[in-house]
């Protein structure tokens, strides 16, 4: 059975140059040593997954993060702190989007840079409010209450948390700036039945891609960290990332089955999902990826019902707490992006 996302953007424009873009990992080698001074290289840092547990933790612990809550103010607070405690030059871009039913939302964009001195630049990026519902919980007395969102939204900035930590100890040799995406998760709420829009999610990243911290701001390339953490999760290859850079998703996911993880990144097509990377590639014209738990099996829930989404089944339900946060899952993960990072030069 086909599952229908429903929110797959309609006619995204796509840019073939962007195919041509991307890492450095994809010129040869020869022509660095010639053309270059020899960078000396640095050693990949160990991610630490007891580090990025404790700052998914530290997350959930203020409450759901839901913008124009006092509790989404404090974490806001709380991670440009730890930005600032490892090292960067931090930024909190605030925005009024305007949400599905018309409200205003007080967006934070968090955004810290690394080695703001050199043009070749890395975007790292995950989003960081939470859902004000859970539309897929089975209780529909408990579906207008905000989730936890420990895997959606808290484990990715965990796992760029502990990325900037050991940034701040040995610095690659390449630029970084690490976006915390705000209202990423507001989109319109499936258990009402109201009219589908567009664009209607991820408005932290349209507001940042139209107006970014940097003038004319741009990266080689872009990974976007997208429930990263739950158990057994599988990261398969999503749709608009392979559209934007298909050399780029297979370069990182060659990388993780290098260092041992391709139990979690399968070299396999998975769904295409709007999601934050699709509005930094558009508006900022380099490809971003997104690295996303799927599951590509049917499922049926306790109940027997149809699962109608692609997500695991914890997505926009309760369950989405800290007892689906798995070490294992943001081991690989971390170490995978620390990786390709370190291998620039
Ligand atoms: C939609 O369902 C539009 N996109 C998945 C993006 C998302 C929601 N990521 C986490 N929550
Ligand atoms: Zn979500």
């Amino acid at each position: 059975m086909q599952i229908t996302l429903k929110h797959t953007t309609a006619g995204l424009a796509i840019v073939a140059s962007l195919l041509f873009f991307g890492c450095n990992a994809h010129k040869s080698d020869k022509k660095s040593t010639t053309t270059k001074a020899k960078v000396q290289q640095v050693a990949t840092p160990v991610f630490n997954a007891d580090s990025a547990y404790q700052y998914i933790n530290n997350q959930v612990d203020f409450g759901p993060r839901v913008p124009n809550t006092k509790e989404h103010t404090a974490c806001a607070q709380y991670l440009a702190n730890e930005l600032k405690r490892f090292g960067a030059d931090v930024i909190v871009q605030e925005a009024d989007v305007i949400a599905f039913d018309n409200s205003v939302l007080k967006a934070k964009n968090i955004i810290g840079q690394y080695n703001t001195n050199l043009k070749k630049r890395v975007l790292l990026c995950a989003h960081w409010d939470t859902r004000p519902f859970a539309d897929h919980d089975r209780d529909p007395s408990k579906r207008d209450l905000a989730i936890d969102g420990a895997n959606d939204g808290a484990s990715g900035v965990g796992v760029l948390l502990e990325i900037a930590r050991q940034i701040n100890i040995t610095q690659p040799n390449v630029g970084i700036d690490i976006i915390f995406f705000d209202a990423e998760d507001h989109g319109q709420p499936d258990h009402r039945n109201l009219p589908a829009i567009e664009n209607d999610w991820c408005l932290g990243s349209q507001y940042w891609g139209k107006n970014p911290h940097v003038e004319n701001y741009r990266a080689s390339y872009g990974i976007l960290l997208d429930m990263v953490g739950a158990p057994n999760a599988s990261f398969y290859f999503e749709g608009y990332s392979m559209s934007f850079n298909p050399g780029l998703v297979n370069y990182i996911w060659d990388i993780a089955s290098e260092i041992g993880y391709d139990y979690h990144f399968k070299k396999e097509r998975g769904h295409t999902i709007t999601d934050d990377h699709v509005y930094v590639t558009q508006l900022r014209n380099f490809p971003c990826i997104d690295i996303i738990q799927q599951v590509m099996e049917d499922r049926f829930d306790k109940n027997g019902d149809y699962i109608n989404h692609s997500f695991g089944s914890y997505w926009h339900t309760h369950n989405d707490n800290m007892s689906n946060i798995d070490k294992g899952t943001l081991k690989a993960v971390g170490q995978t992006v620390l990786e390709v990072i370190y291998r620039e030069n």
